[in-house]
């Protein structure tokens, strides 16, 4: 995959993408991703991008004309998804970010200050995406989460971590607790079922730990979850009141699209 990133604030990249699993994706040539400074497509003397708003009001907008020059110069004769990161997109969720997996390439438009002009969502943009309901400075922090969110779930890049169709968002389930050495840490003791050996036994407690820890935290999760029968009676049993999905998982392996 090719990721092109259009902002005014190139160095807020750097750290973020030089290291761990994104860092690794581009060593290996999994992704590509490249950083532009919007200011490098304005054509005044002082590279002015941004400008007073029409109708009067406080604060900055970004002008039009460097961003379209930016995304169709990189973009060149290729189609690819253009994203605004917004306040008022969709909300980036796990299956927004497994969408966003699919495509060769993406373009991914920053705003600052104010936000853009209009004729840009209208005219250059394809999609806009929020990454949740708080107020950013501008949309690069939001672009470092949906890059990493997406970069994770290309083919190869997950290598010793485990599979990301395990990952709590891709289940709907929160995780349940980890341990790790040593056994007993300031009296405070690993389970003991952990321990046991019984490979059975114990994917068993934690499935239930997970879907006890989604009761107690996430209880809005549960409705989207893929649950077996004997799971949603035992949700039931520990107080759960609200609704489930209509398709119910068998063994836990996904449910078949197909009719049987
Ligand atoms: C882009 C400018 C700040 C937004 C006035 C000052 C995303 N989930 C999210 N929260 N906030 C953003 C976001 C904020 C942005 C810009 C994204 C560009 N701002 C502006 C409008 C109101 N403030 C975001 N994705």
């Amino acid at each position: 995959m090719r990721i092109d990133i259009f902002t005014l604030f190139p160095d807020m990249f750097v750290g973020p993408f030089a290291a761990s699993i994104i860092k690794r994706a581009q060593d290996r040539g999994l992704v590509s991703i490249a950083i532009h400074n919007i200011r490098d497509w304005a054509t005044d003397k002082h590279q002015i991008t941004d400008d007073t708003p029409y109708g009067g009001g406080g604060g900055m907008v970004m002008k039009p004309e460097p961003i379209f020059a930016a995304v169709e110069a990189v973009r060149g004769d290729d189609s690819c998804p253009v994203i605004l990161l917004t306040p008022q997109g969709r909300v980036f969720t796990q299956a927004v970010a497994q969408e966003l997996a699919t495509y060769p390439r993406l373009m991914l438009i920053c705003g600052r200050y104010e936000g853009v002009d209009e004729r840009v969502r209208e005219h250059l943009v394809t999609d806009e995406i929020s990454i949740g309901d708080y107020v950013l400075s501008g949309g690069e922090p939001a672009a470092i989460v949906v890059v990493d969110a997406v970069v994770r779930l290309l083919p190869g890049v997950l290598g010793y971590e485990r599979s990301a169709l395990e990952d709590s968002h891709a289940t709907g389930l929160l995780e349940g607790p980890h341990y790790t050495r040593p056994v007993e840490f300031r009296g405070w003791r690993v389970p003991d079922i952990l321990l046991s050996g019984h490979h059975a036994r114990i994917a068993a407690w934690r499935r239930q730990q997970a879907l006890l820890r989604t009761l107690q935290r996430r209880p809005d999760l549960l409705a989207r979850a893929r649950l077996t029968p004997q799971e949603r009676a035992w949700l039931r049993n520990q107080g759960y009141t609200g609704p489930f999905a209509g398709e119910e998982a068998v063994n836990g392996k996904a449910p078949s699209p197909f009719p049987a």
